[in-house]
């Protein structure tokens, strides 16, 4: 196990990479945009370089509709399908080995694991780490990694960068100067940034609508919670969530934060029974990535999550008590 100290610079993270004889990319379970632009990017490159490389993803081994869009999908592989030990682990968009669920034995068994990563929460779980919480998205990472080898950026690679920068930005709202002029930059290879945008963000199956209904049907403000600067939440059932991916109802929480009154947003997704995981959003005043530490999570300051057992008025008592 790592700690700050086995912190890498840009280069040496080329280096590393470069010196390689084979590489394996892993993303967290339940891949987004972020995680999953980040691993094609980087494969497409060392494939293209003949570097042998496989990205995969944790069970549920489901890709979401919406990454359907991203080029070079042959590079993914089933966990089966994967080497017992790779020589060069990669992982990326990853705050915590947890994240690699069922994959997580492949850091033991690599020959050296490197992280690439954003989260300010990162616990530093590999040998080698490039984690930079500055960053807005992985894909920002993986772009200056891409540049230090001097690997050009065609579309292919322009499709997946962007994919994780917009959605890790929320459609460029909180972009900082440097995602912008890499947006500006990944744009100019020609790739359709309006399309690539609409499937990824304001795409849903009908389905999601009456399932949207039911679940802001419930939603409830606490004005006095949050230190008084006002709570709004709400339940995400399982029998809400028939015909429904999960990445529908990650989309929910973004609908939620909207509400004027509150400085955080909440949603409560259930998974069994007396299972949740918890989604939080914040407008700037408190940190959730925090919150969720304390909680057993992670994530950033604007946008964090946790696991919880218990009835939903457990889980919301026990978060009340974090959120002050
Ligand atoms: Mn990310």
């Amino acid at each position: 196990m790592g700690d700050q100290h086995s912190t890498v610079s840009v280069e040496e993270t080329a280096a590393k990479i470069q010196a390689a004889a084979a590489v394996t990319v892993l993303c967290h379970v339940h891949p987004d945009a972020d995680t999953m632009g980040s691993a094609l990017a980087l494969a497409i490159a060392l494939h293209r370089a003949g570097t042998p490389v496989q990205v995969s993803f944790p069970e549920p081994h489901e890709l979401p509709r919406s990454l359907e869009l991203l080029p070079r999908r042959d590079l993914v592989v089933p966990p089966a399908a994967l080497p017992d030990a790779a020589e060069l682990l990669v992982v990326v968009d990853c705050s915590s080995a947890d994240r690699l669920a069922g994959l997580s034995g492949q850091i033991a068994a690599s020959d050296t694991t490197l992280v690439i990563d954003h989260h300010r929460t990162n616990t530093f779980f590999g040998d080698l780490h490039y984690v930079d919480a500055d960053a807005q998205s992985t894909t920002v990472l993986i772009t200056r990694v891409l540049d230090a080898l001097g690997v050009e950026i065609d579309a292919d690679i322009a499709t997946c960068l962007y994919a994780g920068l917009v959605t890790d930005t929320g459609g460029l709202r909180w972009a900082n100067p440097e995602s912008l002029l890499l947006a500006a930059r990944l744009l100019g290879t020609g790739i359709n940034g309006a399309e690539l945008l609409r499937g990824l963000m304001d795409t849903h199956p009908f389905a999601w609508l009456p399932m949207l209904g039911a679940v802001l049907g419930r939603a409830e403000l606490e004005p006095a919670a949050a230190c008084g600067l006002g709570l709004v939440h709400t339940v995400v059932l399982h029998t809400d969530v028939a015909g429904v991916a999960w990445e529908e109802i990650e989309s929910v929480v973004d609908i939620v934060r909207t509400s004027a009154e509150a400085e955080v947003a909440v949603v409560l997704k259930e998974q069994g029974e007396q299972r949740w995981t918890v989604s939080m959003r914040s407008k700037g005043l408190i940190n959730v990535a925090e919150v969720a530490l304390k909680l057993g999570g992670g994530g950033h300051a604007a946008a964090a999550g946790y696991s919880a057992t218990g009835t939903r008025d457990d889980v919301l008592a026990a978060l009340r008590s974090v959120l002050g």
